[in-house]
């Protein structure tokens, strides 16, 4: 079996996705997802000038030699770009594997360590009133975990708010430059406790709570903050730091027991080793778009179970549903998986370009046997929702200081 040609779609069916089809000469194809938000068309470049020519006549079956030759044969290791193109080969070509085999891709991953995928759901506003009753609705249909965002007072377009845009982070419209937020440490530290007390007195202590704190913090900013948080206990408290500087999170677990969880930035397996091996978080978040595939975050799976850490896997909706339904897979097969990010697909437009095998019941991901990763796209569909140059907000503290966004 050969790769005959491998075609690359960008589209923007409600928000950009960049999705890699590798065709074989046997007829079977392989779907892929390699979307990087906010620079989607450098990865196609990637992909379509540096891959896609050093792949055509390979043997598809090669699924490691063909990682390792995109991993070391390029010399220049790591990276997003790199990571996200690798990543959408290689769930592709997974696709293809299964395909073949008539097996859906957890079965070639050892089988499934459980039925139901738990997930956790995003309950936003622009005060803890609406926040929480949003969080009322998610209950209501069936969410058992719900992650927290609100407005801090004063703060103009905090992240993880609406702020009354329709879309989600940030607006797909060909927006010219980055949109521009305000932040303040102190008044964050000083307004998120009130909006988890506030959630405990009104949904009591079993619906499991989560809070991204995107970065914001120091860390001793971040312990003081996990420390505040602990009569409400979270699930965990996501991002509290960067992670550049691994051991940043060594001081925030000297001082919190709030559960800890990172790693969506993540590009390789290495971003998360010293934070493993020492134990410093409890949830490493990297995503199968953007860590290096199916084959990258099996390894990652293992190497975080000796550690006591379990998976929650980044399910943003700019992951496309071929990258959530590849989640879908490893989270059925991965024996420590702890949680899944999911917050529903979008409306009409992505439900018409992506049919998917995934179902929500009761705050779980239900999956179902198709062989592959049981995702089609509709390229005529796509056709009709031509990308849009987008960009991620950026953030500046009210001294006009370029902060983390
Ligand atoms: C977020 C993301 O889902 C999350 O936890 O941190 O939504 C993130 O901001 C976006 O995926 C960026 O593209
Ligand atoms: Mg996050």
């Amino acid at each position: 079996m050969k790769i005959k040609d491998i075609k690359i779609f960008v589209s923007n069916p409600g928000r950009n996705f960049v999705t890699v089809k590798i065709i074989t000469d046997n007829g079977v194809y392989g779907l892929g997802d390699a979307t990087l938000n906010g620079r989607e068309l450098a990865v196609v470049a990637y992909l379509e000038e540096h891959i896609i020519p050093c792949l055509i006549g390979k043997d598809p079956h090669q699924i490691e030699d063909i990682w390792q030759y995109l991993y070391k044969g390029c010399y220049w290791r790591r990276g997003p770009i790199t990571m996200t193109a690798i990543s959408g080969i290689d769930m592709a070509l997974w696709d293809i594997k299964g395909k073949v085999a008539n097996l859906p891709v957890y079965q070639l991953l050892g089988g499934k360590s459980r039925e139901k995928i738990k997930v956790y759901g995003h309950a936003n506003g622009q005060n803890i009133d609406e926040t929480l009753d949003n969080l009322g609705h998610l209950v209501d249909e069936g969410y058992k975990a719900v992650r927290l965002q609100c407005a801090i007072p004063g703060l103009d377009g905090t992240y993880g708010t609406l702020d009354g845009k329709k879309d989600y982070y940030e607006l797909q419209s060909n927006r010219p430059l980055p949109p521009e937020q305000l932040w303040d440490t102190s008044e964050y530290l000083n307004f998120i406790p009130q909006l988890f007390q506030k959630a405990r007195e009104k949904y009591g202590m079993d619906i499991e709570l989560l809070h991204d704190v995107h970065s914001r913090l120091t860390p001793i900013e971040a312990a003081r903050l996990g420390k505040t948080l602990e009569p409400y206990n979270l699930l965990f408290l996501e991002d509290c730091v960067t992670a550049e500087n691994q051991s940043g999170y060594q001081q925030v677990r000297q001082h919190t027991t709030t559960p800890l969880a990172v790693g969506e930035i993540f590009n390789t397996i290495w971003d998360a080793k010293e934070l493993l091996e020492n134990q410093w978080i409890d949830y490493i978040r990297t995503a199968v778009t953007h860590a290096g595939g199916i084959t990258a975050m099996r390894r990652i799976a293992d190497f975080a179970a000796i550690y006591h850490v379990r998976t929650a896997p980044h399910g943003p909706p700019d992951i496309s549903p071929i990258g959530h339904a590849a989640h879908a897979h490893l989270n059925s097969w991965t024996p420590n998986f702890g949680i899944q990010e999911f917050i529903g697909f979008g409306g009409a437009p992505l439900n018409e370009v992506f049919k998917h095998p995934l179902v929500f019941e009761n705050g779980h991901l239900l999956i179902n046997d198709k062989p592959g990763l049981g995702v089609d796209f509709d390229e005529k569909a796509a056709k009709k929702y031509s990308y849009k140059k987008s960009y991620l907000p950026i953030s500046r503290l009210r001294d006009g200081t370029l902060w983390n966004w």
